[in-house]
């Protein structure tokens, strides 16, 4: 049994897609980051860098103690390889797998992140971020476009680059970005959504956070850490 340590952001709907698509059994341990959740010890001695998502894998291979994973691109890889499903075991497929989930994870991943906080949640405008980060973005969408010219998934077949990718493009409006610009993108977002698990993955998040509207107090605890907020 995997407990998914979990929140309804994006990092957070890579795991829940593939635990649904695995079929590995797992249940959600809500921690709402917008409350401050990420701050409790307990949270903090599985997840050091109070981040979600995490989880704690009740029966690892190796037969020993309950192990903990934290860092999304982190979890996923160990979930393919314990699950065998979602990673090429071929040299050349697994590696091409590896390369985009790495892309995501230090590329896509934190510079949409930076779109989505300068262009919706900081409490003043500064043009030059977000034209910084508007235009970072649609460089990597035109990337990620090229490389789904002429294929159905990002490596070889459908993987968990896939997974963590999904997440980041589907807010494609809110980083201001036009599918147009990107068909390749757009027929890869239909295949996405067009597959049950993500379609349960994104249900249950509905269910356990109904309101994703960011309270000022939400955004107190998520955009005003620093050092001292390490304990
Ligand atoms: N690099 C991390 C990023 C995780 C992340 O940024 N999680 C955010 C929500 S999407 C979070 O838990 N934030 C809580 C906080 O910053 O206190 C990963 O890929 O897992």
């Amino acid at each position: 049994m995997i407990d998914l340590y979990y929140w309804t952001t994006p990092n957070g709907h890579k795991i829940t897609i593939f635990l649904e698509e695995s079929g590995l059994e797992y249940v959600i341990k809500p921690i709402n980051i917008g409350e401050g959740e990420q701050f409790s010890p307990a949270f903090l001695q599985i997840s050091p860098n109070n981040k979600m998502p995490a989880i704690v894998d009740h029966a690892p291979a190796d037969g020993g103690a309950p192990l903990s994973i934290f860092e999304s691109g982190a979890i996923l890889l160990y979930l393919a390889e314990k699950s065998r499903q979602f990673l090429s075991q071929d040299l050349r497929g697994r590696n091409e797998t590896l390369q985009w989930l790495f892309w995501q994870v230090a590329g896509l991943g934190p510079m949409a992140g930076q779109n989505h906080h300068f262009t919706q949640y900081a409490p003043e405008v500064v043009p030059y971020a977000i034209d910084r980060y508007v235009k970072e973005t649609g460089r990597l969408y035109a990337v990620l476009n090229k490389q789904l010219a002429n294929r159905d998934y990002i490596a070889r077949e459908y993987s968990i680059a896939d997974m963590a990718c999904y997440p980041w493009i589907l807010p494609y409006e809110k980083q201001q970005q036009k599918l147009e610009d990107f068909p390749n993108i757009k027929r890869w977002l239909e295949r996405m959504q067009a597959r049950p698990a993500v379609q349960r993955a994104y249900a249950l998040a509905e269910k356990i956070n109904p309101n994703t509207q960011m309270s000022a107090d939400a955004k107190k605890i998520l955009f005003g850490q620093d050092a001292k907020s390490v304990k």
